[in-house]
Formats: structure tokens, sequence, C-alpha cells
């Protein structure tokens, strides 16, 4: 008999790290996870099985579809917003040619299990495009149907990913005879900018956050690349795994759309920089924007409005922007120096 099986993509990421602990520590599910990456390995006990391997290698995603009944997929693997831009028809390939095989591998699986299979699809703000500095304040918090021309090709995927999403869900095989329920159940989490306490994220936008705390914590110098004025909504990396699972635990009935917007605090770069230098007195922060980078962020909304989640399947965070650093950030960063 085939095993059931969680399966997780971009398992050795930031996002990919704090998902496969908790799963395992809720001991609920099977763990396949994949990354072109070797896998931590602090992470190897926790899973049943890693597979090293490119989502663009349907042979391998065969072998998943083969030997194990997959009940829900977290689709974590992406190339990020900045280093997109470097080299935008790759990310292309990865972002949107890997969740196109996903959704497929997702479409195999349910129509062999007679039921659907849950699709949890990690999207961004980076799906938002704002004109000019003065419209992102005047517009405050978006929801999630405002402002969707992005201007990067990582947000440009996220959003036509989206779309594939609702078209799997909804529409596919729409007029085959055959099709007695859904294939994919897709469910979907426009995040903010992430911070995590034990990773660095590599490739983003919204990084200099992050990289401020970890710089610090180690004594190291850091140039910001964005100006102090910059305002993203954050979210601490606890909260984000949160927000993923309860999502996947809420019942359909409950949701009335498939793509939420979560968020947890509003801040500006200062303000981070403020908390880090009263933590790390002896933190040495310089300032110089990097004009591209500078632009995708002024780009992306200061805030979310993520009523809808907090309303359809109770969505609420566990840290603020004081919570996030005190409780979690600050204690478990010099934690994790501390045992290098
Ligand atoms: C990035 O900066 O690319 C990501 C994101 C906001 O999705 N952190």
């Amino acid at each position: 008999m085939r095993k059931e099986v969680v399966l997780i993509t971009g398992a050795n990421g930031e996002m990919g790290h704090g998902l496969i602990n908790h799963l395992a520590q809720q001991g609920r599910a099977l763990i396949v996870a994949v990354d072109v990456q070797p896998l931590n390995d602090e992470l190897r006990p926790a899973c049943h099985r890693f597979l090293q391997g490119d989502i663009l290698d349907k042979m391998l995603l065969g072998r998943l579809v083969a030997e194990y009944e997959i009940r829900a997929i977290y689709h974590l693997a992406s190339i990020l917003s900045t280093k997109a831009e470097y080299n935008p028809e790759t990310a292309h390939l990865i972002n949107v040619g890997g969740t196109l095989n996903l959704l497929q591998l997702a479409v195999e699986q349910s129509q062999w299990q007679g039921q659907p299979v849950k699709f949890m699809y990690p999207s961004s703000i980076a799906t938002y495009g704002i004109p000019n500095l003065e419209t992102k304040y005047q517009a405050g918090k978006v929801h999630e149907g405002q402002w969707l021309s992005p201007t990067t090709m990582y947000g440009c995927n996220k959003l036509y990913c989206e779309h594939l999403g609702r078209y799997y869900s909804t529409y596919f095989r729409q007029l085959a005879a055959d099709r007695s329920h859904n294939l994919v159940d897709f469910r979907c989490i426009r995040f903010p900018g992430l911070i995590s306490a034990t990773t660095i994220p590599t490739g983003g936008t919204s990084d200099y956050a992050s990289e401020m705390v970890h710089y610090a914590a180690q004594g190291q110098p850091y140039e910001s690349f964005v100006r102090l004025d910059t305002q993203l909504p954050f979210m601490v990396m606890p909260d984000a795994v949160k927000s993923l699972l309860e999502l996947e635990n809420a019942p359909r009935a409950v949701l009335h759309q498939l793509i939420y917007n979560v968020t947890s605090f509003s801040v500006t770069a200062q303000q981070i920089q403020d908390v880090v230098l009263a933590e790390f007195p002896g933190a040495h922060i310089t300032v110089q924007p990097h004009q591209a980078r500078q632009s995708i962020v002024d780009s992306w909304p200061m805030d979310v409005d993520d009523s809808a989640a907090r309303q359809d399947w109770g969505w609420q965070p566990s840290y603020d922007f004081e919570q996030a650093f005190k409780d979690y950030l600050i204690p478990s960063i010099r934690q994790h120096y501390a045992a290098q």
C-alpha cells in the first residue's frame, strides 16, 4: 500500500525549515521533502524521505506520484524577487514551470485518490505594484483585489501562479464528463516580508529587515540597500508557518476566497534599525540605497488588509512588532549564534 504523505518542495528554504519542524512535532503526517540543495542535517530526522532534485524534473515527480499517496502539497520552492531580476527567464521557468508541474501532480494524485489534494501556495506582496510613493502611502492597507500590476518577474510569476491555482481548482476539465469532484483544493496566502531567527533569506528584496538583525547579532557591519523611511508589512516565521497550517486545516466551506493576505506589523527600516541598535548597541548600520531594489520595495504596499483571513479562518498573528523582536527574534538569534 502506498504511504500517505505531505509533500514539501523548497524544503531547505527559510519557510521549509519552520514548516518541517512544526509538522514533524505535530506528528500528523509523514513528510516527503524535495529541494535542489542538500537538506540541512538537522531537518533529516523530521522527514520520512528527502529527494534532492529539481521540480522541473518530471521523472522525479513521476516517481513521487507512483510511490506515495500525497494528501497535501506545500509548494514552497521559488526564486525570490531580487534574484529573479538577474535572470528573469530562468526565474519564470522555475517559478511558473515548477508550479505547473506540481499542479499537474496534484491533479493526477486526486484523480487516482478520488478526492481533492490540498495545494498550499505561498504567494507574496510582490503581486502588488503601486506606481509611486505618494500613491503607496495614500493606498494604505491594500486588499486582495487592488493594485495587481507587479513590477518584478517574481511578482508576475506569483500572480500568474495564483491564477493557475484558480484554474486548476475551479475550471480544469469542466467540459469532461468524468469529473465528479474538484481535483485541486488550492489555498494561497500572500505573505508580507518574512523574518526568521534561524535562517537568512537569499535573493529577496524585503531581506534588509532580517539582514539588519542577523548582521548585528554576529557583530558584522551592515549596509542597508533601502532608505530608512521604507515601509513594508512584515511577519516572523513562526506566524507564517502558523498561518499556512491554519489555512490548510480550515474547512473548505468557510473559505470564501482562494487567496488571502496575512500580516503582523507594518514598520519602517528606521524602526527596525532602532530596535536593533537598542538590543545590540555596538551594531554598525549604514545606508546606501540600491536604486533597483529600492524601486521594488517602493512598489509594494506599506500594509495589507488581512480582514478576510481573520473573518474566514480566524487568522490572528501571535507576534506584534514588539513581541516579534523581544520574545522571538532577539532571544532566538542570540541563542542561534551563541551555539555556533
Ligand atoms: C522577496 O523579498 O522577494 C520576498 C517576498 C516579499 O516575497 N521576501
